[in-house]
């Protein structure tokens, strides 16, 4: 199903990565749900596979189906979603069922549960092998059968044509679901079979009712399929039956906001760029895997790193209606394997947040002012459409949302001046990405909009953000 389910029609979910469940619980109560974010996708939560170092990636070696992970207990993963839920901010939890461990000796689990992965032997699931492919190798990505039957990285297949694999993912699934989530991240859904995720979501049960969903709510699916055009598996296949991660949309935004390829070529963005229908797509600009270097995208995936740029493009992202949208919100790395901020004996340090800004090693790309105004510029805009379009033939691009909100970009070594339709209708509208209302005042730019929905527009090459947006009213 391919509706997110947010309160008010909220626009945008952000992926807490690695984030703790007590932590996410306060984040909604006093940040993400003031400030209008629809949702937050958490890390996997089952119980994984214990890897020395404690890297990030351990988490996507299921040991068993326990709720149960370094972000928390099933208690408080059931109390964050309550809270979560109680600040109108729906929870999605990532699944990963394409596989279990990799090879490990011993094998032992977050929640103490071990396994003998060599014999494909899962105990606490229960799995064996006969519920697992053959071993092989992933390495013809041409070949979806091999692309769906053989091995991602030596991590054990599942074979979901199996009744009791499907029980079992299934059974984990509503499990999530009766504790009030309201939909799934499905990881390498590439690697399985559209026909065995078809009948898999379709014995899913309905949303809690007693959670605030609707009766008969199917849960929200978006699930990973990489395609980028040259292989055998096309993201075409998972249409019907949710949303597809649309992986090219953050690599061509890094490549232009980088200025390897003008904006103005973005006035048409959504069609005619090999891009998924807008309503079967969920998009980011960079996720956990492309940030450091894992998965797809490559060299020209935009992250925090490159600060400036990142929020220009988050901004066309959140600007422009094509798609779902989700925020990554980061910790701190250099080295691709390093997982979150923890103690030595491997607890995760929490967030400290003051000012919006994080410290103890947490980025929370989530809490930067030009993001989280841009979330709101999102919510306000609705459904209407892109209008008023204008750019100069090169990189200085602004174009309206209906009559609700306005975008200007200065991607050049040129000053941005001029007088630009903002599709606004009269009055003084503040600039949300300089400043803010706080008050009845503008701390930043205020932009005067005239009788015929003009306005004098300036971004200076050497702005601090490349970016203006005013929209009316206020959300929150
Ligand atoms: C995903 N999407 O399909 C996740 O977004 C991605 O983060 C997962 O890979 C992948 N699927 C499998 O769930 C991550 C890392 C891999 C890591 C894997 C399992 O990107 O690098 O593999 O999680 O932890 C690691 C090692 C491999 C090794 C494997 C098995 O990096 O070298 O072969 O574990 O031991
Ligand atoms: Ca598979």
């Amino acid at each position: 199903q391919k509706h997110p389910y947010y309160v008010d029609d909220r626009g945008t979910m952000v992926h807490l990565f690695e984030w703790k469940f007590q932590d996410i619980a306060r984040e909604c109560e006093e940040f993400l749900g003031p400030m209008g974010f629809g949702g937050v996708q958490v890390s996997p939560i089952h119980e994984n596979l214990i890897i020395p170092g404690r890297p990030w990636y351990e988490r996507y070696q299921p040991i068993s189906m326990k709720i149960h992970s370094r972000s928390g207990n099933v208690s408080e993963f059931q109390d964050m979603v309550r809270r979560c839920n109680a600040a109108d901010v729906r929870i999605y939890v990532d699944v990963v069922v394409n596989h279990m461990t990799g090879d490990a000796n011993p094998a032992r689990g977050v929640d103490g549960s071990t396994a003998e992965p060599s014999l494909k032997s899962y105990p606490a699931v229960p799995f064996t092998s006969a519920d697992f492919h053959r071993t092989c190798a992933i390495s013809n990505y041409q070949n979806a059968t091999e692309v769906r039957d053989c091995e991602l990285s030596g991590l054990h297949d599942l074979d979901q044509s199996k009744e009791h694999v499907r029980a079992a993912i299934v059974e984990y699934m509503d499990r999530i679901t009766d504790l009030g989530v309201a939909g799934f991240r499905i990881d390498a859904a590439k690697h399985m079979w559209p026909q065995d995720l078809r009948i898999i979501y379709s014995r899913l049960k309905n949303l809690s009712v007693s959670a605030g969903f609707p009766r008969n709510s199917r849960p929200f699916i978006y699930q990973e399929v990489i395609d980028l055009g040259n292989e055998g598996v096309k993201k075409a296949e998972y249409t019907d039956f949710g949303r597809v991660i649309e992986f090219n949309f953050g690599i061509v935004l890094g490549n232009m906001f980088r200025g390897l390829e003008p904006l103005k070529d973005l006035k048409n963005w959504g069609n005619g760029w090999g891009l998924l229908p807008s309503g079967d797509a969920l998009v980011m600009i960079d996720n956990h895997d492309n940030q450091r270097g894992h998965g797809a995208g490559g060299a020209t995936i935009l992250t925090y790193k490159d600060a400036r740029i990142y929020k220009m493009a988050t901004a066309f992202e959140l600007a422009h209606p094509y798609g779902t949208t989700r925020i990554m919100s980061s910790y701190s790395f250099t080295d691709p394997s390093v997982g979150p901020p923890a103690d030595s004996d491997g607890t995760i340090i929490s967030p400290k947040i003051t000012n919006n800004v994080c410290t103890n090693g947490w980025i929370c790309e989530h809490r930067w002012h030009q993001i989280y105004q841009m979330v709101i510029f999102r919510n306000v805009a609705k459904r209407s459409p892109v209008e008023n379009w204008w750019d100069n033939g090169n990189n200085q691009i602004s174009f309206s949302r209906g009559r609700l909100g306005f975008i200007a970009i200065n991607g050049e070594t040129e000053d941005l001046r001029g007088n630009l339709t903002t599709g606004l209708p009269a009055g003084k509208y503040c600039d949300v990405i300089s400043g803010e209302v706080r008050g009845n005042k503008c701390t930043g730019k205020t932009i005067e909009v005239t009788e015929n929905g003009k306005a004098f527009i300036e971004i200076p090459a050497n702005a601090d953000d490349g970016v203006l947006a005013i929209h009316i009213g206020r959300t929150s």
